[in-house]
């Protein structure tokens, strides 16, 4: 009888020092990621973690899901831990993009790592781990879904009067602005000097439309 209490308390104190968010089935989700701006900060002690992923350091794992695109800044600088490793990951697990070194181009300490990419709506896994040991690590995820970030069709520069014309079905395009539900399509246009500019759907096959305007770093008109 004695022996079995000792077995059960041995097996609970093995599931209470592992931490969920250790596997990318237990990832944690980056909330706030569905808004248009957001900024995320988590710091956890990899030391009580468990290693399954990249380098022989104990993993934490972030899961990020996006409604729009965005450009994603994922980043461990302010980190206790004195050097860093970190993978960006697709929705199946594939590695898009690893960083070891910041090179001090942004935290203060170059041995930390950092991610600047522009990502398509879906879901993303972030791992983070020491270099060689474990220790405190501080992420920070900051999204931002400026117009400027979305594929887009470039109409040019203009400095004349002009006339730009084109017709695109929705239909063969995704939903990267989170403004309506329905598929959208976007065009840059950039200007040298101030115009009178008229935007218009007339003539459109589809009878109902939504029309945005932003300049580069923010929407700033719905019609
Ligand atoms: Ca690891
Ligand atoms: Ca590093």
């Amino acid at each position: 009888m004695k022996r079995n209490t000792i077995f059960i308390l041995l097996i609970l104190s093995v599931f209470v020092g592992v931490k969920a968010q250790n596997t990318q089935a237990t990832a944690v989700n980056v909330s706030g990621a569905e808004n248009a701006y957001f900024n995320y900060a988590n710091e956890q002690n990899t030391a009580t973690f468990t290693n399954t992923y990249g380098r022989s350091t104990n993993d934490v794992w972030h899961k990020l899901v996006l409604t729009r695109a965005m450009e994603i800044v994922i980043s461990h600088c302010g980190s206790t831990l004195s050097d860093t490793y970190m993978y960006l990951l697709n929705s199946s697990g594939t590695v898009i993009v690893s960083n070891d070194d910041c090179d001090g181009l942004v935290c203060e300490n170059s041995y930390l790592s950092y991610i600047k990419r522009v990502l398509m709506p879906g879901t993303y896994y972030i791992v983070s781990e020491g270099y060689s040991s474990n220790g405190k690590i501080l992420l920070t995820v900051r999204g931002n879904s400026s117009p400027n970030y979305l594929p887009h069709t470039n109409t040019g520069i203009k400095s004349e009067n002009f006339t730009y014309t084109s017709t695109q079905n929705t239909d063969n395009s995704q939903n990267y602005y989170a403004g309506q539900s329905s598929k959208d399509v976007t065009y840059k246009l950039t200007l040298t000097r101030a115009m009178d500019i008229t935007l218009s759907h007339c003539g459109s096959t589809l009878p109902d439309t939504y029309l945005h305007l932003g300049n580069v770093r923010k929407l700033i008109l719905h019609l």
